[in-house]
């Protein structure tokens, strides 16, 4: 499984989204994050990857992770490398103002209004959880690219 990071910087009521320009996921809205490099420790590859994409600053004690999540997608062989743990985490405190970057445009929405329609079809099962407070362990298989999901299960934990 390749370990990938996902961050979600919330100020009061709002949550900080970025609309993904290039790349695996591009058009869909979600936190900000991305692969770790070979060597690096998760935690650095989500300060490193919230730099590059957000332009912001964040401090590991800060990110306080609230969720692990397995992607496996059954119809593309194994070798190509697209099943993955997504290591999520909050955000309330970092440095800087958040920009557009020639990956990510930064879109605030109300915490209580979220345009799932606009995100991976997986994420209404798990992202209100974890907006509420929740901390959880997950995991979906989709069919075909990931255009629908085959089974998924979600249970609560404590990292
Ligand atoms: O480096 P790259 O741009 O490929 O990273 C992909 C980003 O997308 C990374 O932050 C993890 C995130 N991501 C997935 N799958 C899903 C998903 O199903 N839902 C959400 N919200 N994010 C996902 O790779």
């Amino acid at each position: 499984m390749r370990p990938v990071t996902l961050v979600y910087c919330i100020r009061g009521n709002s949550v900080l989204f970025g609309m993904k320009k290039r790349g695996f996921g591009s058009g869909k809205l979600n936190g900000y994050g991305g692969k770790v490099d070979s060597g690096e420790k998760i935690i650095d590859s989500a300060v490193r990857e919230l730099f590059e994409e957000a332009r912001i600053l964040c401090r590991k004690k800060d990110l306080k992770k609230v969720a692990e999540i397995d992607f496996y997608f059954n119809d593309i062989p194994k070798e190509k490398g697209w099943n993955q743990t997504v290591h999520v985490y909050i955000l309330r405190k970092w440095l800087g103002e958040v920009e557009e970057t020639e990956e990510m445009t930064p879109e605030w929405h109300k915490i209580s209004k979220i345009p799932l329609d606009k995100m991976w079809i997986d994420d209404e099962y798990w992202l209100p959880l974890i907006l509420k407070g929740k901390k959880i362990k997950a995991s979906f298989v989709f069919d075909q690219e990931g255009e629908s999901i085959k089974k998924y299960q979600i249970a609560e934990t404590r990292f």
